[in-house]
């Protein structure tokens, strides 16, 4: 499923392994202590190889890790992109903890990335969902509106945002948020 919106710029979503997709960069969904871990942030590591642990280990070793809400930047190793962005998803604390900021910023911040190195294809998995715990009837809403309202400002390098959802039940709630956003914004228009 995609949409496309009247400045030509496209949110797509597919089903499958964010490792496969080219793009110019891939978001990861790391931990704030940047060591890698399971879900997606294993698949990635796998895939491009120990480049990016590496420039892990030198931005960790600079300013720590990352902050909740926040991404660092790597080169992809031999992932099919240039660059992986690492951001860090809230665990989900019953959304006591600005968990709906913190995962939101998770989306924004990846965009500026993109946008900052003039980027125009940029790959999203479905940060927190995992075991961070975060439900998915609630987080796909964010992650869809949040990366919706980006692209459709004009002053984005991003031509195409790709969110690439691991199972059945993650693609079916995220093409259900896309669904109710676009329907929002075409009353809007
Ligand atoms: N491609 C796309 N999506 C994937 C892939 C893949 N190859 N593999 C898993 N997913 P999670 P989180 C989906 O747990 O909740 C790690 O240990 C998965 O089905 O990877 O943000 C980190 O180091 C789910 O829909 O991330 C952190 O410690 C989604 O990706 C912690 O997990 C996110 O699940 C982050 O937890």
């Amino acid at each position: 499923m995609q949409h496309e919106f009247p400045n030509g710029r496209i949110l797509r979503l597919v089903r499958g392994d964010i490792t496969q997709v080219e793009v110019d960069a891939i978001c990861n969904a790391a931990n704030s202590g940047l060591r890698g871990g399971g879900g997606v942030d294993g698949a990635i590591h796998r895939a491009g190889g120990p480049a990016l642990m590496e420039e892990l280990n030198q931005i960790r070793a600079a300013q720590g890790g990352c902050k909740t809400g926040s991404a660092v930047a790597t080169s992809a190793g031999n992932l099919p992109a240039k660059f992986v962005f690492h951001a860090v998803g809230p665990v989900y604390q019953g959304g006591r903890g600005n968990e709906e900021d913190q995962l939101a910023s998770c989306y924004r911040t990846c965009l500026e990335l993109a946008q900052e190195r003039k980027l125009q294809r940029i790959s999203f998995p479905s940060i927190s969902t995992g075991v961070y715990g975060y439900p998915l009837e609630e987080a796909a809403p964010i992650a869809i509106g949040t990366v919706f309202d980006w692209l459709a400002e004009l002053r984005t390098t991003v031509e195409e945002a790709i969110f690439v959802l691991f199972d059945g039940r993650t693609l079916a709630a995220y093409e259900n948020a896309l669904r109710a956003r676009a329907r929002g914004a075409a009353v809007r228009w």
